[in-house]
């Protein structure tokens, strides 16, 4: 990767992402681009383009001006907003990757695509879920996500595009708010943890996902982006994971560094519907054994470090 270019670059994975590869290619070398602009580091770190994915026209024109190489392509509406705007989902979701894709066929470019925990649904083994396995989601957004898998190797087998992904666990992070996400609790207990040392959770204190602190999934997809292509058996994505926890187990871990923390639960029946449709666990060994993924973050270190950070940041 030499100029790469960032979609949806001001969202919860992207603000921290194109900052992470401007330190590893050079300020000038990232292109970070959304359909709005901020005033953040993000946007002032750099080369910023106002862009919706949705013209791709514009996207091409852009990834030639900048003589980009690489598309990471992160603009996406998450599974809980997609299930409040299924049609919007749809549109967004699969309009701006077959631009991406498409830009990368013309010009050659490298692709990376996010999928998700939940391109899975309640059909597919819950515990240590394989890396093929049965994939019928029933959420727009699962939809999406495996229908997204399918074009990246519609398009690495016929066209000979390099598109590389991983599905990701909840991520949890600090720097910017995720946004319409079904584990978006996992993010916000911290930040209420500190805050008035109580949080209502909005899924059930049983609810078992996979997660990943913010850090293991920067270096993945770095070190997925930069492995030797002949050694990827898996053009569609990858599972990866680092821990499958509850919010109980959070909040047990929370109160190991505030003891007063205290917990309680007021069910949203269309995220938890959604969260009990993905699996337990993940079995990332194809990720480990194609490319040496391996996370660094366990619940007990992210949870020491989530509370300094949080602690930090208001202060
Ligand atoms: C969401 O909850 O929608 C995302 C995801 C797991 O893909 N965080």
């Amino acid at each position: 990767m030499k100029k790469i270019l960032v979609t949806g670059s001001l969202g919860q994975i992207g603000s921290e992402l194109a900052m992470k590869l401007r330190q590893e290619y050079g300020s000038m070398n990232v292109i970070a681009s959304d359909i709005r602009r901020l005033d953040n580091e993000t946007v002032e770190s750099g080369p910023f383009i106002e862009l919706d994915v949705m013209d791709g026209s514009k996207l091409v024109e852009v990834a030639k001006k900048y003589g980009v190489d690489t598309i990471i392509h992160l603009a996406a509406l998450l599974s809980a907003s997609a299930e409040t705007k299924p049609l919007q989902a749809w549109n967004l979701n699969m309009g701006s990757l077959i631009n991406v894709l498409e830009a990368a066929r013309e010009l050659r470019l490298k692709v990376f695509v996010p999928s998700s925990i939940g391109a899975f649904g309640s059909d597919t083994p819950k515990q240590q879920t394989p890396q093929v396995t049965i994939q019928r989601p029933s959420t727009m957004y699962g939809i999406n996500k495996v229908a997204g898998e399918l074009l990246c190797d519609y398009y690495f087998h016929k066209y000979g595009v390099d598109t590389r992904g991983v599905r990701f666990p909840g991520l949890v992070s600090y720097v910017a708010p995720p946004g319409g996400g079904t584990t978006d609790y996992a993010v916000e207990i911290y930040f209420e943890a500190t805050r008035k040392k109580r949080y209502t959770c909005f899924v059930s204190e049983n609810t078992c996902l996979d997660l990943m602190y913010m850090p293991d999934a920067l270096k993945a997809v770095v070190q997925l982006m930069e492995a030797d292509p002949g050694k990827l058996r898996f053009r569609n994505s990858y599972n990866i994971t680092a821990m499958s926890a509850t919010p109980e187990d959070i909040a047990n871990e929370i109160k190991k560094h505030i003891p007063s923390f205290e917990i309680d639960y007021k069910i949203d029946p269309v995220r938890q519907a959604i969260a009990d449709s993905w699996p337990d666990s993940l079995d990332d060994s194809a990720a480990r054994k194609d490319w040496g993924f391996k996370a660094e973050f366990g619940l007990e270190e992210m949870t020491e470090d989530m509370l300094e950070k949080v602690k930090k940041k208001r202060s």
